[in-house]
């Protein structure tokens, strides 16, 4: 049973799209008059280049094994319970407690996934077919919210590093965008005014943070099925960013150039950047993101760097300002 949970953090409503938008035109014509060398620097500017493939490097090559033990923290695991009935899936519903129940009769069964963009074998993907393909496993995980609270789950899953090399990227992809399944019919969220967010919710990570063995895409949890609420029948799971990273019930996959929109910063730019790693030295614009309550405990804990996995993906982002790229 839950005892304690922290209290809703409700977004603000003052989105700051316009800002945000001005400002993107404005770069665009900036853009458009510079000539190719400022051209250039501008786009470096906005987009730091990632530390993929160096010349000669091939995508496999960056992926690192993971190590024995597969990163699974032994921390007490978060109830069955509370798992599945305290989740944020804003398709079904902004109440956390009202999601579960909502999300019952969903649909998962045929389900496909596209695998496309800069690549040189884009397939789309029968699930039942992708997951004879690749070996599941269980990786025990922290998820934290960017709300400030945290669970533990034993997700099954796969490294979506064994996806993508599959699809084979080609020298171009810098980015990996990702989808979620949008149809109205079955989400009730994705209808009328609600939430402010755009449907489909999109998310993205950089190549290099998208192949990291830590990244994976997860088909169940405590040895069973995913169930509906946490993103059936596969979402993605980066355990080291805020929760909202991990994009659920996903269609598409698409390898781009350029970093892809994602569904939080188009809704609030200064609030929900691109990276969102979990940091306890950078405060969210309206609260502190030094401790968070672990769902199912008394009291708060302290927020660790990277949600405790700094050891493993601090050199990904060596040399950025994370106040800067947060
Ligand atoms: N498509 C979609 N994915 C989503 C969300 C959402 O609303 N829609 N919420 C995110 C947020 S804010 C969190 S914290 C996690 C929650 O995952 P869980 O309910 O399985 O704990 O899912 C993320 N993925
Ligand atoms: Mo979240």
């Amino acid at each position: 049973m839950l005892i304690k949970k922290p209290d809703d953090i409700k977004s603000s409503e003052i989105t700051d799209k316009e800002t945000y938008l001005n400002r993107r035109n404005f770069m665009r014509g900036a853009a458009l008059l510079a000539t190719t060398a400022a051209t250039t620097w501008l786009y470096r500017e906005l987009n730091p280049p990632p530390p993929v493939t160096r010349p000669g490097e091939k995508i496999a090559d960056i992926v690192k094994p993971a190590p024995a033990g597969g990163f699974s923290t032994d921390e007490a695991k978060t109830s069955f319970k509370d798992i599945t009935n305290y989740n944020n899936f804003y398709e079904f519903s902004t109440d956390k407690q009202e999601v579960s129940e909502l999300a019952q009769g969903f649909v998962t069964k045929p389900w496909s996934v596209a695998v496309e963009g800069l690549v040189n074998k884009p397939k789309v993907y029968d699930l039942d077919d992708l997951l004879k393909l690749v070996p599941q496993e269980e990786r025990i995980y922290r998820l934290r919210c960017v709300e400030r609270w945290s669970m533990v789950i034993p997700w099954v899953g796969f490294s979506l590093a064994e996806l993508l090399k599959r699809v084979e990227p080609t020298a171009q992809a810098r980015y990996v965008a990702f989808e979620t399944l949008y149809d109205p019919k079955q989400f009730p969220g994705q209808s009328g005014l609600g939430t402010g967010l755009d449907w489909p919710y999109v998310e993205g990570l950089r190549l290099d943070e998208a192949m990291h063995p830590l990244t994976i895409l997860a088909t169940g949890l405590y040895g069973e099925k995913l169930p509906p609420q946490d993103g059936a029948p596969i979402r993605l799971v980066v355990p080291w960013k805020y929760g909202f990273k991990s994009i659920k019930s996903i269609v598409k996959i698409k390898l781009v150039e350029q970093m892809p929109p994602t569904a939080w910063n188009l809704y609030a730019p200064r609030e929900y950047g691109f990276y969102s790693n979990v940091n306890p030295n950078v405060s969210h614009p309206r609260w502190s993101q030094a401790k968070e309550q672990r769902i199912g405990e008394y009291g708060l804990r302290d927020t660790m760097m990277f949600n405790g996995y700094a050891e493993q993906v601090a050199q990904l982002y060596q040399g950025m300002d994370l106040r800067v790229n947060f």
